[in-house]
């Protein structure tokens, strides 16, 4: 037996049987899997066994990937990127692994050879739901594109073992229910028990001096709590490189505590491994009142906690200084949910590696950097001063510290100007005393960016104004970006293979590339296999739907799609008020002349949020009642789609001949989905909202149904007092679908269940419905016209495809290491 580690030149070739790409290799090595990885015999063995083989034999293949990847980072030793986010949502890794090792056609063969179906298999996979949505799903995107852009990058997260709630619908509402995405195990992440750190928590602080007289803090916690590293591999496309996303899970220090069972008291002793375990149990659902949720700061400060101390053990393995940290690590804080990152990083420098305050903070801003996503004031986190005290004593200390002298700065430069000292603080004194994590985010950071350029120029206009005044140059953007490997390749082959045929698979690597399809786009020819293409995967979506709802739609007619999580600025309502206005017309004129369509909505709503049930609720009261009226059915279908998630998505983007981003101007920081459709062939009716404005400055005006209010007259109208009663007053129209919803006709006579949402409308409609409602319906029916001239149509969809390259996650990652992080690729080579 050999002992050493082997080196580069010993290990595996990819060509040998157990990581070999060819049909024969993946057959054998599949039946390997089956038999000695899991035991099992094909006679007895189930779909989920077959799949797992698969699994665990493509994991040998990426696995094969990342063992170069560390070899080679570990001898290049190269700046690395240290993304930090409380949500992922990677969606289903199998289909996505076969496709970056270009194995997925021998995969198939050899599977089929064996007697089984590979789409099957790829269906069985249950996704890891650890994030919300946009901001957890752009988190993947990016880990994706770092990997197949070569850049050395890991991703820490929590290793939920609930992640967001499964929906169905009963009765017309949600229904959450827990997601037990491990039930089955999961074989994508491998344990590392030797890789291990202790988070404190609680307890008090106290002074003390070293031997070289230098004043020190100590922090006597009440608990500690063991973070174990769980590590999923993330492959690039097509290359060498595999990154890491490492997730904790949190553990008991002592299994039991000893004291306690010897005195007989066995449930004492095994309570402590209880609530340490409790922490990283279930992720939090977002748009819910979080203020005081104690378990949620203490998730927070769990993962950070173990992941600057990872970061920091493995700098030091390479060689590297406390003092030097920031020269090798881009630390991206996603959002304020990590911001604790920046008291940690300050603590672990001055209290356990004894640096000196202005050096410790020179490493911690240099190293740091924060994206904001939302500028939604309920969104900003706080956190009472009180419980962050309670938890955190020390990093209480450490923020007022950083205030103190962040203050005195701003001081110095707007001098007896208290009002804004009072904003910039870190501390909200104006009530109740809270910490403003995205106050600290900023200070800390060296880039500060939004993710959207309009997103980015209100943030500096508004929630960062004080902030921008002071340092300008801190604020860029960086425009967001998906993975068209995921969202196109996997999740669309018809189109994938139309394309490839075309311009080749380049575009795969350079999303730009897509442009060469520009002269393809009225080939009437080409339109018609484009059309197919389509209207294949609005079979399949059929299909689904009617296995999911029971619903039966036809796929020749308009697929209008709306699926994002349920809120109110995002207006799902708004698509209501469309499709009851479209009701009245058939009923008052039974030949009115617009195409049929089929409206898809799905999403999840919080479960605490009161309005977003409603909503669902409402889209399918709306959905029976069109159902059961034999004058409208058959032009008129509504779907709600139960459970959206990456995998639903996967399937419901390529069906969408229309996608809805209807949000109020404002308040939609950018918005992936958007892109996603639009990569896919859906025109887009949307306001000037988030990416939609760069959207349509790539595709042209004349590809993007535009409607709505700007931003500017959004703002204009709410200071001019906004009425939105005079709307109802004046627009006989919208008059007649609000008495509609308020008549209790779609609830069966129950003229209760929709009142909050219209009484809201009549009377607030902070989102601006019935000022847009007009110019939304007008845009509808201009749609509704062009999609009778179905050559004008497909050569539009055809052109937003080509001119959708700039939406690519690897771009996004372009900039962010030219703006941001200052990393470079490191080219991994596998022999
Ligand atoms: C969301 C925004 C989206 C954006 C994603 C990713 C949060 C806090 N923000 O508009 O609402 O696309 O982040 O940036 O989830």
């Amino acid at each position: 037996m050999k002992d050493d580690p082997p080196n580069t030149t010993d290990l595996p070739s990819f060509r040998g049987t157990r990581t070999g790409p060819e049909v024969e290799d993946i057959k054998q090595s599949f039946l390997d899997n089956l038999f000695y990885g899991i035991g099992r015999v094909p006679s007895v063995a189930t779909r989920n066994d077959l799949y797992t083989a698969l699994a665990l034999t493509v994991r040998d293949r990426v696995f094969h990937h990342s063992v170069h990847t560390i070899e080679t980072h570990e001898e290049q030793q190269a700046r690395r990127v240290a993304y930090l986010s409380a949500e992922y949502l990677p969606g289903p890794h199998l289909g996505l692994n076969l496709l970056n090792l270009g194995i997925t056609e021998q995969a198939r063969q050899a599977l089929s050879q064996l007697g089984y179906d590979l789409d099957d298999l790829i269906e069985q996979e249950d996704e890891p739901g650890l994030g919300n949505g946009g901001l957890g799903r752009l988190a993947a995107c990016f880990m994706d594109s770092l990997a197949s852009l070569q850049v050395p990058a890991v991703g820490y997260g929590i290793r939920y073992e609930f992640g967001i709630f499964e929906q169905t619908i009963r009765d017309g509402w949600q229904v959450e229910r827990t997601d037990k995405w491990l039930r089955y195990g999961n074989p994508w992440e491998v344990v590392r028990p030797e890789i291990y750190h202790e988070v404190k928590f609680g307890g008090y602080t106290e002074p003390w001096t070293d031997e070289k007289g230098h004043h020190r803090v100590r922090w006597v916690p009440d608990n500690v709590v063991k973070g174990e590293a769980y590590d999923t591999p993330i492959l690039g496309y097509r290359v060498g490189t595999s990154n890491l996303l490492r997730l904790w899970k949190a553990e008991a220090v002592e299994s039991f505590d000893f004291a306690a069972y010897n005195q007989g008291d066995y449930y004492r002793a095994v309570e402590e491994k209880m609530s340490s375990e409790n922490i990283t149990k279930v992720l939090y659902p977002n748009d819910e009142l979080v203020q005081g949720k104690i378990l949620r700061l203490q998730q927070q400060f769990f993962f950070v906690s173990c992941s600057l101390q990872d970061l920091l053990r493995v700098h030091q393995a390479r060689g590297g200084r406390p003092e030097n940290f920031h020269e090798k690590n881009a630390v991206q804080l996603n959002d304020t949910h990590p911001a604790v990152a920046v008291a940690e990083l300050m603590r672990l420098l001055v209290d356990e590696h004894e640096l000196g305050w202005d050096t410790a903070w020179q490493v911690t801003s240099q190293a740091i950097a924060y994206t904001n996503h939302t500028l939604l004031p309920e969104a900003l986190e706080k956190w009472p001063v009180e419980i962050f005290a309670r938890l955190l004593p020390r990093h209480l200390e450490i923020v007022h510290e950083i205030n103190h002298r962040f203050l005195e700065g701003v001081r110095a430069k707007f001098p007896g100007d208290d009002e804004r000292l009072a904003r910039m603080s870190l501390i909200d004194e104006s009530g109740p005393r809270f910490v403003r994590m995205a106050n600290l985010a900023t200070v800390a950071s060296h880039r500060v960016n939004g993710v959207a350029q309009l997103h980015s120029d209100l943030q500096k206009k508004t929630v960062f104004h004080d902030f921008a005044a002071l340092c300008p140059d801190k604020f860029c953007n960086v425009t967001n970006g998906v993975n068209p490997r995921r969202f196109v390749a996997v999740g669309n082959p018809a189109l994938t293979k139309l394309i490839t045929e075309r311009i080749g698979d380049g575009w795969l690597h350079e999303l730009s590339e897509l442009r060469k399809l520009e002269p393809f786009a009225s080939d009437p020819d080409f339109q018609n296999r484009w059309r197919e293409a389509k209207l294949g995967n609005k079979q399949k979506l059929a299909e689904l739907i009617e296995a999911g709802t029971g619903i039966q739609v036809n796929p020749h007619t308009i697929f209008d799609i709306l699926v994002k999580r349920i809120h109110e600025y995002k207006r799902q309502h708004l698509c209501v008020l469309q499709i009851l206005t479209l009701y009245l017309r058939l009923k008052h004129d039974p030949r009115a002349d617009f195409p049929s369509r089929t409206f898809v909505i799905g999403g999840k709503a919080a479960p605490g949020y009161f309005m977003a049930k409603l909503i669902i609720k409402l889209i399918n009261a709306v959905s029976t009642f069109v159902e059961n009226d034999p004058a409208v059915r058959d032009r008129l279908k509504v779907v709600f789609f139960p459970g959206f998630n990456v995998k639903s998505a996967q399937h419901i983007y390529p069906a969408a001949d229309l996608s809805e981003q209807i949000s109020t101007a404002g308040k939609e920081a950018s918005g992936t989905g958007n892109m996603k459709f639009a990569l896919n062939g859906a025109l887009t009716i949307g306001t000037l909202d988030g990416a939609n404005v760069e959207m349509r400055e790539e595709v042209g005006e004349d590809n993007f149904f535009l409607f709505g209010l700007t931003v500017e007259q959004v703002m204009e109208l709410r200071s001019r007092g906004y009425r939105p009663r005079d709307y109802y007053e004046q627009n006989s129209r919208l008059r007649e679908v609000l008495d509609l919803m308020g008549s209790g006709a779609l609830s069966n006579g129950d003229k209760e269940l929709s009142r909050p949402i219209v009484d809201n409308l009549l009377s607030h409609d902070p989102f601006f419905l019935l000022a847009d409602y007009e110019s939304y319906v007008d845009c509808q029916n201009q749609i509704g016209a062009l999609w009778a001239d179905q050559q004008n149509w497909t050569r539009k969809s055809i052109l937003n495809v080509a001119r959708m390259g700039k939406f690519s996650a690897d771009r996004s990652i372009d900039d962010y290491c030219e703006r941001i992080w200052n990393v470079k690729p490191v080219h991994v080579h596998v022999g």
